[in-house]
Protein backbone atom coordinates (compact mmCIF):
# COMPACT_ATOMS: atom_id res chain seq x y z
CA UNK A 1 0.00 0.00 0.00
CA UNK A 2 1.47 3.57 -1.06
CA UNK A 3 1.53 6.31 1.60
CA UNK A 4 -1.39 8.58 -0.59
CA UNK A 5 -3.28 5.14 -0.39
CA UNK A 6 -2.87 4.82 3.42
CA UNK A 7 -3.51 8.39 3.76
CA UNK A 8 -6.75 7.99 1.84
CA UNK A 9 -7.53 5.17 4.29
CA UNK A 10 -7.25 6.84 7.02
CA UNK A 11 -9.13 9.64 6.30
CA UNK A 12 -12.11 7.42 5.36
CA UNK A 13 -11.77 5.75 8.84
CA UNK A 14 -11.34 8.88 10.54
CA UNK A 15 -14.66 10.43 8.74
CA UNK A 16 -16.88 7.56 9.88
CA UNK A 17 -15.62 7.38 13.01
CA UNK A 18 -16.21 11.21 13.44
CA UNK A 19 -19.61 9.97 11.92
CA UNK A 20 -20.13 7.63 14.63
CA UNK A 21 -19.27 9.92 17.58
CA UNK A 22 -21.36 12.46 16.33
CA UNK A 23 -24.34 10.25 15.65
CA UNK A 24 -24.45 9.54 19.47
CA UNK A 25 -25.08 13.29 20.30
CA UNK A 26 -27.33 13.61 17.24
CA UNK A 27 -31.18 14.98 18.36
CA UNK A 28 -32.29 12.43 15.88
CA UNK A 29 -30.69 9.53 16.66
CA UNK A 30 -32.54 6.62 18.18
CA UNK A 31 -31.81 5.29 21.40
CA UNK A 32 -32.33 1.55 21.62
CA UNK A 33 -31.55 -0.11 24.56
CA UNK A 34 -30.87 -4.16 24.76
CA UNK A 35 -34.48 -5.42 24.90
CA UNK A 36 -34.35 -7.27 28.51
CA UNK A 37 -36.17 -10.98 28.41
CA UNK A 38 -38.26 -12.42 31.33
CA UNK A 39 -37.12 -16.34 31.62
CA UNK A 40 -38.28 -19.14 29.84
CA UNK A 41 -41.16 -20.61 31.20
CA UNK A 42 -42.22 -24.39 30.65
CA UNK A 43 -46.53 -24.79 30.46
CA UNK A 44 -49.19 -27.91 29.46
CA UNK A 45 -51.77 -27.52 28.15
CA UNK A 46 -54.24 -30.21 27.91
CA UNK A 47 -57.22 -31.40 25.87
CA UNK A 48 -59.15 -33.99 25.97
CA UNK A 49 -61.55 -34.25 22.62
CA UNK A 50 -62.45 -38.33 23.28
CA UNK A 51 -63.62 -38.35 19.97
CA UNK A 52 -63.46 -41.50 17.38
CA UNK A 53 -60.94 -41.46 14.86
CA UNK A 54 -63.17 -41.64 11.14
CA UNK A 55 -61.52 -44.81 9.76
CA UNK A 56 -60.19 -44.82 6.13
CA UNK A 57 -61.19 -41.00 5.77
CA UNK A 58 -57.66 -39.53 5.28
CA UNK A 59 -56.87 -37.82 2.14
CA UNK A 60 -54.16 -35.74 3.28
CA UNK A 61 -55.79 -32.92 4.22
CA UNK A 62 -56.64 -32.07 7.64
CA UNK A 63 -60.57 -31.73 7.12
CA UNK A 64 -60.07 -35.37 6.83
CA UNK A 65 -58.94 -35.74 10.40
CA UNK A 66 -60.20 -36.27 13.61
CA UNK A 67 -58.78 -32.77 14.95
CA UNK A 68 -58.65 -31.50 18.68
CA UNK A 69 -57.73 -27.55 19.55
CA UNK A 70 -55.95 -26.27 22.12
CA UNK A 71 -55.81 -21.78 22.75
CA UNK A 72 -52.75 -20.50 24.66
CA UNK A 73 -53.30 -17.01 24.66
CA UNK A 74 -53.51 -17.55 28.47
CA UNK A 75 -49.21 -17.07 27.74
CA UNK A 76 -48.19 -13.89 28.19
CA UNK A 77 -48.10 -11.42 25.35
CA UNK A 78 -45.72 -11.56 23.61
CA UNK A 79 -44.52 -15.11 23.81
CA UNK A 80 -42.53 -17.07 21.47
CA UNK A 81 -41.48 -20.50 21.28
CA UNK A 82 -38.45 -22.06 22.24
CA UNK A 83 -39.67 -25.77 22.59
CA UNK A 84 -42.45 -27.49 22.00
CA UNK A 85 -43.21 -31.12 22.74
CA UNK A 86 -46.53 -33.11 22.62
CA UNK A 87 -48.03 -36.35 24.28
CA UNK A 88 -50.78 -37.65 22.84
CA UNK A 89 -53.07 -40.94 24.48
CA UNK A 90 -55.16 -42.63 22.39
CA UNK A 91 -56.20 -45.89 21.39
CA UNK A 92 -55.94 -47.80 17.85
CA UNK A 93 -55.74 -51.32 16.66
CA UNK A 94 -53.28 -50.74 13.58
CA UNK A 95 -50.35 -47.91 13.85
CA UNK A 96 -49.99 -48.61 10.35
CA UNK A 97 -53.47 -46.13 9.88
CA UNK A 98 -52.35 -43.41 11.22
CA UNK A 99 -50.90 -40.14 10.50
CA UNK A 100 -50.28 -37.70 13.06
CA UNK A 101 -50.12 -33.73 12.37
CA UNK A 102 -49.36 -30.90 14.90
CA UNK A 103 -50.46 -27.69 13.72
CA UNK A 104 -48.89 -24.31 14.96
CA UNK A 105 -50.95 -20.92 15.32
CA UNK A 106 -49.00 -19.45 12.53
CA UNK A 107 -50.27 -22.65 10.49
CA UNK A 108 -46.98 -24.41 10.31
CA UNK A 109 -47.38 -28.08 10.36
CA UNK A 110 -45.38 -31.05 11.71
CA UNK A 111 -45.85 -34.32 10.90
CA UNK A 112 -45.50 -36.76 14.17
CA UNK A 113 -46.11 -39.85 12.53
CA UNK A 114 -46.83 -40.90 8.93
CA UNK A 115 -47.86 -44.22 8.50
CA UNK A 116 -45.34 -46.17 10.87
CA UNK A 117 -43.89 -49.26 8.54
CA UNK A 118 -45.11 -48.03 5.39
CA UNK A 119 -42.84 -46.15 2.69
CA UNK A 120 -45.37 -43.71 1.51
CA UNK A 121 -45.09 -42.15 -1.78
CA UNK A 122 -47.29 -39.20 -1.19
CA UNK A 123 -49.29 -37.34 1.64
CA UNK A 124 -52.59 -38.82 0.61
CA UNK A 125 -53.88 -41.56 2.34
CA UNK A 126 -54.17 -43.65 -1.11
CA UNK A 127 -50.89 -45.80 -0.30
CA UNK A 128 -51.08 -49.29 -1.48
CA UNK A 129 -47.51 -50.58 -0.45
CA UNK A 130 -48.47 -52.41 2.60
CA UNK A 131 -50.36 -51.65 5.66
CA UNK A 132 -47.13 -50.77 7.96
CA UNK A 133 -46.83 -51.46 11.46
CA UNK A 134 -49.84 -53.92 13.29
CA UNK A 135 -49.17 -53.22 16.75
CA UNK A 136 -51.50 -51.39 18.99
CA UNK A 137 -51.79 -48.24 20.96
CA UNK A 138 -54.07 -47.49 24.63
CA UNK A 139 -55.38 -44.63 26.40
CA UNK A 140 -53.51 -45.80 29.33
CA UNK A 141 -50.18 -45.58 27.66
CA UNK A 142 -49.96 -42.49 25.78
CA UNK A 143 -46.87 -41.51 23.40
CA UNK A 144 -44.46 -38.64 23.95
CA UNK A 145 -43.56 -36.86 21.04
CA UNK A 146 -40.36 -35.26 21.60
CA UNK A 147 -37.26 -34.01 19.33
CA UNK A 148 -34.51 -35.66 21.87
CA UNK A 149 -36.32 -38.86 22.02
CA UNK A 150 -34.00 -41.69 21.01
CA UNK A 151 -36.77 -44.00 18.60
CA UNK A 152 -38.10 -42.05 15.08
CA UNK A 153 -41.86 -42.50 15.15
CA UNK A 154 -41.52 -44.21 11.87
CA UNK A 155 -40.04 -47.37 13.85
CA UNK A 156 -42.83 -47.41 16.56
CA UNK A 157 -43.61 -51.11 17.33
CA UNK A 158 -40.65 -52.18 15.43
CA UNK A 159 -37.82 -51.44 18.00
CA UNK A 160 -36.08 -52.85 20.00
CA UNK A 161 -38.37 -55.61 18.72
CA UNK A 162 -41.18 -56.02 15.96
CA UNK A 163 -44.32 -56.31 18.43
CA UNK A 164 -47.26 -58.83 16.47
CA UNK A 165 -50.68 -57.98 16.14
CA UNK A 166 -52.53 -57.53 19.48
CA UNK A 167 -49.34 -56.64 21.53
CA UNK A 168 -49.01 -52.78 22.19
CA UNK A 169 -46.16 -49.74 22.42
CA UNK A 170 -45.24 -48.60 25.26
CA UNK A 171 -46.44 -51.50 27.16
CA UNK A 172 -44.51 -54.86 25.63
CA UNK A 173 -41.22 -55.71 24.23
CA UNK A 174 -39.69 -52.43 25.77
CA UNK A 175 -40.74 -50.60 23.51
CA UNK A 176 -40.19 -47.30 24.18
CA UNK A 177 -42.99 -44.44 24.99
CA UNK A 178 -40.93 -41.80 23.59
CA UNK A 179 -40.50 -40.98 20.02
CA UNK A 180 -39.04 -37.82 17.73
CA UNK A 181 -41.22 -37.03 14.98
CA UNK A 182 -41.12 -38.88 11.86
CA UNK A 183 -43.26 -36.67 9.08
CA UNK A 184 -42.14 -38.97 6.10
CA UNK A 185 -44.04 -37.30 3.12
CA UNK A 186 -46.11 -34.42 5.24
CA UNK A 187 -44.96 -31.15 3.82
CA UNK A 188 -43.64 -29.02 6.84
CA UNK A 189 -41.60 -28.96 9.52
CA UNK A 190 -39.07 -32.01 9.97
CA UNK A 191 -38.97 -30.98 14.04
CA UNK A 192 -40.14 -29.35 16.97
CA UNK A 193 -37.10 -26.98 16.64
CA UNK A 194 -38.83 -25.94 13.13
CA UNK A 195 -41.38 -23.32 15.81
CA UNK A 196 -38.45 -22.14 17.70
CA UNK A 197 -39.24 -18.09 17.11
CA UNK A 198 -42.86 -18.25 16.03
CA UNK A 199 -45.88 -17.07 18.22
CA UNK A 200 -46.28 -19.50 21.06
CA UNK A 201 -49.53 -17.69 21.47
CA UNK A 202 -52.68 -19.13 19.52
CA UNK A 203 -54.77 -22.15 18.77
CA UNK A 204 -52.61 -24.83 18.04
CA UNK A 205 -54.11 -28.22 16.64
CA UNK A 206 -53.73 -31.91 16.67
CA UNK A 207 -55.10 -34.23 14.02
CA UNK A 208 -54.50 -37.83 13.50
CA UNK A 209 -55.78 -39.58 10.59
CA UNK A 210 -56.55 -43.26 9.41
CA UNK A 211 -56.23 -44.75 6.16
CA UNK A 212 -56.99 -48.13 5.86
CA UNK A 213 -60.02 -49.61 6.39
CA UNK A 214 -61.26 -52.24 9.44
CA UNK A 215 -58.83 -51.35 12.56
CA UNK A 216 -60.27 -48.04 14.33
CA UNK A 217 -59.50 -46.27 17.30
CA UNK A 218 -59.76 -43.46 19.82
CA UNK A 219 -58.04 -40.22 20.11
CA UNK A 220 -58.95 -38.87 23.99
CA UNK A 221 -56.51 -36.89 25.03
CA UNK A 222 -53.56 -34.93 24.10
CA UNK A 223 -50.87 -32.42 26.22
CA UNK A 224 -49.12 -29.43 24.46
CA UNK A 225 -45.78 -28.51 26.61
CA UNK A 226 -44.59 -25.33 25.24
CA UNK A 227 -41.31 -23.29 26.40
CA UNK A 228 -41.79 -19.66 25.90
CA UNK A 229 -40.32 -16.61 26.66
CA UNK A 230 -40.48 -12.80 25.83
CA UNK A 231 -39.30 -9.40 26.70
CA UNK A 232 -40.02 -7.94 30.03
CA UNK A 233 -43.86 -7.35 30.57
CA UNK A 234 -45.63 -3.74 31.81
CA UNK A 235 -43.71 -0.69 32.54
CA UNK A 236 -39.98 1.05 32.77
CA UNK A 237 -38.48 4.72 34.00
CA UNK A 238 -36.60 6.66 32.01
CA UNK A 239 -34.30 9.05 33.87
CA UNK A 240 -30.73 11.12 33.00
CA UNK A 241 -29.56 13.93 33.85
CA UNK A 242 -28.59 17.92 32.44
CA UNK A 243 -25.08 18.56 32.13
CA UNK A 244 -23.30 21.65 31.06
CA UNK A 245 -20.02 21.04 28.65
CA UNK A 246 -18.46 20.73 32.02
CA UNK A 247 -20.39 17.98 33.36
CA UNK A 248 -21.77 19.99 35.89
CA UNK A 249 -25.81 19.21 36.88
CA UNK A 250 -27.92 22.03 35.57
CA UNK A 251 -30.83 22.65 38.09
CA UNK A 252 -34.32 23.83 37.58
CA UNK A 253 -34.02 22.45 33.52
CA UNK A 254 -37.82 21.36 32.24
CA UNK A 255 -37.84 18.09 31.13
CA UNK A 256 -40.87 16.79 29.01
CA UNK A 257 -41.74 13.49 27.66
CA UNK A 258 -44.47 12.52 25.40
CA UNK A 259 -45.20 9.92 23.22
CA UNK A 260 -48.19 6.67 22.42
CA UNK A 261 -47.93 4.83 26.06
CA UNK A 262 -49.15 8.45 27.92
CA UNK A 263 -51.93 10.09 27.13
CA UNK A 264 -50.56 13.94 27.88
CA UNK A 265 -47.10 14.98 28.14
CA UNK A 266 -45.60 15.00 31.72
CA UNK A 267 -42.91 17.67 33.06
CA UNK A 268 -40.52 17.92 35.40
CA UNK A 269 -37.77 19.80 36.97
CA UNK A 270 -34.46 18.34 37.19
CA UNK A 271 -33.06 18.68 40.54
CA UNK A 272 -29.98 20.91 41.52
CA UNK A 273 -27.85 18.00 40.66
CA UNK A 274 -29.37 18.22 37.02
CA UNK A 275 -31.05 14.99 37.96
CA UNK A 276 -34.45 13.86 36.30
CA UNK A 277 -36.67 10.60 35.86
CA UNK A 278 -39.93 9.61 34.98
CA UNK A 279 -41.44 6.51 36.53
CA UNK A 280 -44.34 3.68 34.63
CA UNK A 281 -44.05 4.35 31.13
CA UNK A 282 -45.45 1.29 29.33
CA UNK A 283 -42.41 -0.60 27.18
CA UNK A 284 -42.77 -1.13 23.63
CA UNK A 285 -43.48 2.33 22.82
CA UNK A 286 -41.28 5.41 21.38
CA UNK A 287 -40.86 8.75 23.79
CA UNK A 288 -40.05 12.21 22.80
CA UNK A 289 -37.38 13.97 25.41
CA UNK A 290 -37.05 17.54 25.34
CA UNK A 291 -34.75 20.13 27.30
CA UNK A 292 -35.34 23.92 27.84
CA UNK A 293 -33.51 26.10 30.50
CA UNK A 294 -33.07 29.96 30.57
CA UNK A 295 -29.89 30.41 31.34
CA UNK A 296 -28.69 27.56 28.64
CA UNK A 297 -29.21 26.25 25.35
CA UNK A 298 -29.15 23.18 23.72
CA UNK A 299 -27.16 22.23 20.45
CA UNK A 300 -29.91 18.96 20.76
CA UNK A 301 -32.76 19.67 23.19
CA UNK A 302 -34.59 16.57 21.73
CA UNK A 303 -34.11 13.09 21.60
CA UNK A 304 -36.32 10.21 20.82
CA UNK A 305 -36.24 6.59 22.79
CA UNK A 306 -37.49 3.29 21.99
CA UNK A 307 -38.41 2.28 25.24
CA UNK A 308 -37.75 -1.78 26.29
CA UNK A 309 -36.21 -1.62 29.47
CA UNK A 310 -35.37 0.66 32.31
CA UNK A 311 -33.33 3.75 30.78
CA UNK A 312 -30.79 5.65 33.12
CA UNK A 313 -28.78 7.76 30.50
CA UNK A 314 -30.47 9.66 28.47
CA UNK A 315 -28.78 12.46 29.20
CA UNK A 316 -28.90 16.42 27.76
CA UNK A 317 -25.56 18.84 27.54
CA UNK A 318 -26.42 22.33 27.80
CA UNK A 319 -23.90 25.51 26.78
CA UNK A 320 -24.09 28.58 29.13
CA UNK A 321 -26.44 31.58 27.38
CA1 LIG B 1 -44.26 -44.05 6.91
CA1 LIG C 1 -45.17 -55.41 14.12
CA1 LIG D 1 -58.39 -48.10 9.98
Amino acid sequence: MNLRILACVVSIIATAMVAIFAGGRNASAVYSPKTALRPMQVDMFTANPNAAIPDNTYNGTLGSMSCSTIDTTSLPNPSTVNDVSVQVAMSHTFVGDLTIKLVSPSGTILGLVSRPGVNETADNGNDTAGFGENSNLVIGSPLTYIDTASASAEQMGRTPVDLSTGQTICVDGGTPCSYTPAPGTVAGLSNFAGYVGENARGNWQLCIGDSASADTGTFSSWTLTLTSSGPTAANAPISGRVLDTAGRGIGRALVTISGPGITTPRLTLTNPFGYYSFNDLPVGETYVLSVSSKEYVFANPTRLINLNDSVTDADFIGNIQ
